[in-house]
């Protein structure tokens, strides 16, 4: 993805570019300082991100000339000036540049890059409303369809699954409830999310709708930016649950989740539980295994440790590989002692391996405010059955 940044300060471009390359090394940026420069370009871009006020273009007439690109424009300015300008409304996003101004662009562009592999469905029997929405989410990268009511929305879906439904309440033929319903017979709310726009006034269909499996709506009329707002975070909700599927995300060897799921999905998951145990484990005296029995035959019962862990705890529960031989299980809705009689299974059903036996040491706590501090207080725990002997659980 080519993003165009067009800035005359030299010293903010630099603050940008620094910025930028911390926080978005998959995409390409151009920074010029000129509207002269930018009538010479010969490429096109994905994004444009665009200062108000420029020494040779003081009225918005880059911006003009850049509309007719029809590719999303982001404006920065130093003053909120720019709202009253005629360009407002045709743009997706206008930044006061303060110091919130790096942080808010760099979420937006992360999303606008994961939503160019998404495709939503707008359901709405006005076509005015159709168009007007489809602008929207265009313009925050995501590919869009139409659909007039529920039923060719269902067709829709059931040729090939959107990412996202945005539906109106009332319409002819199958209206917003019948296809809620009928799109969660197939799919969960992190599988499809829906989100409902309509002029309802009355809450209590609103509500309904939510009950039967809606995940947000909006009452007409709405700003853009609020819509541009839920929409991105329904789909930060919904791309965390998915890549909980990927691959990319697991260990190749063992098949347990790996470090980045730990560090990009196990955070959000943390956050949705209240109660949360975590148990770190490791292997005892591994180095001995692999140079008695060799590596392969260490790599066999590394594999094997987790198919133990996995036939002892519940589905919802997931196993990390932390390190060599040093693993993870988040257990949502799970306390300590509960965590623990997870582990004392575990314990009990590992026997041997090809007649090589082993055993772990494990520390559990349920204690802390976030995902790192409950991992430091496990780890000292399993440190601490380390020390006092091995093959032992220790959760205080
Ligand atoms: P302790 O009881 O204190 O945990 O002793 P240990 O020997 O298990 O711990 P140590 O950290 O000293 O050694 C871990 C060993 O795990 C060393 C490393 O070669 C081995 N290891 C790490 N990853 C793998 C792997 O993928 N396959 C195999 N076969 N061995 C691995
Ligand atoms: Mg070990
Ligand atoms: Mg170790």
């Amino acid at each position: 993805m080519k993003v165009l940044v067009l800035e005359d300060s030299s010293t903010y471009r630099k603050i940008i570019k620094n910025y930028f390359s911390k926080n978005l090394v998959f995409i390409d940026f151009y920074f010029i300082a000129s509207f002269e420069e930018l009538k010479n370009l010969k490429q096109s871009y994905d994004l444009y991100i665009v200062d108000f006020v420029l020494p040779d273009s003081q009225d918005g007439r880059h911006i003009e000339y850049l509309l007719s690109k029809k590719k999303p424009i982001i404006v920065m300015s130093q003053y909120d000036t720019f709202k009253n300008s005629p360009y407002k409304n045709r743009i997706v996003e206008f930044i006061i540049k303060d110091k919130y101004a790096l942080d808010y662009l760099v979420t937006f562009i992360k999303r606008y890059y994961k939503n160019q592999n998404l495709n939503a469905i707008i359901v709405d029997d006005s076509r005015m409303v159709r168009n007007y929405v489809k602008k929207i989410l265009l313009s925050i990268g995501l590919n869009v369809d139409e659909a007039k009511d529920g039923s060719m929305a269902l067709d829709k879906i059931k040729t090939s699954k959107p990412d996202l439904i945005i539906t109106d309440l009332n319409m002819p033929k199958m209206d917003g409830e019948e296809l809620i319903e009928n799109i969660r017979s197939d799919y969960t709310r992190t599988e499809l999310p829906i989100m409902m726009i309509s002029d309802e006034k009355v809450d209590d269909k609103f509500l309904k709708a939510l009950k039967l499996g809606a995940n947000d709506y909006l009452k007409k009329p709405f700003l853009k930016e609020e819509l541009i707002l839920r929409v991105n975070n329904l789909l930060d909700i919904y791309d965390s649950f998915q890549s909980i599927k990927g691959k990319l995300q697991l260990d190749n060897l063992t098949g347990a989740f790996n470090r980045f799921f730990l560090e990009t999905t196990l955070d959000n998951l943390f956050m949705i539980h209240e109660t949360k145990s975590i148990v770190m484990l490791d292997i005892d005296h591994f180095k001995k295994i692999n140079d008695t029995y060799g590596h392969q035959m260490g790599d066999e019962i590394l594999k094997y440790f987790v198919a133990t862990i996995k036939n002892n705890i519940r589905k919802t529960d997931y196993v990390v590989r932390y390190g060599g031989e040093e693993f993870l299980i988040f257990l949502p809705d799970a306390t300590k002692e509960e965590a623990k009689k997870a582990v004392e299974k575990i314990k009990n059903s590992l026997t041997e391996y090809k007649g090589v036996k082993y055993t772990f040491s494990a520390g559990i706590a349920d204690e802390g405010e976030t995902l790192p501090e409950m991992i430091k207080i496990a780890d000292k725990r399993l440190y601490k059955a380390k020390e006092t002997g091995r093959n032992r659980i220790v959760i205080d």
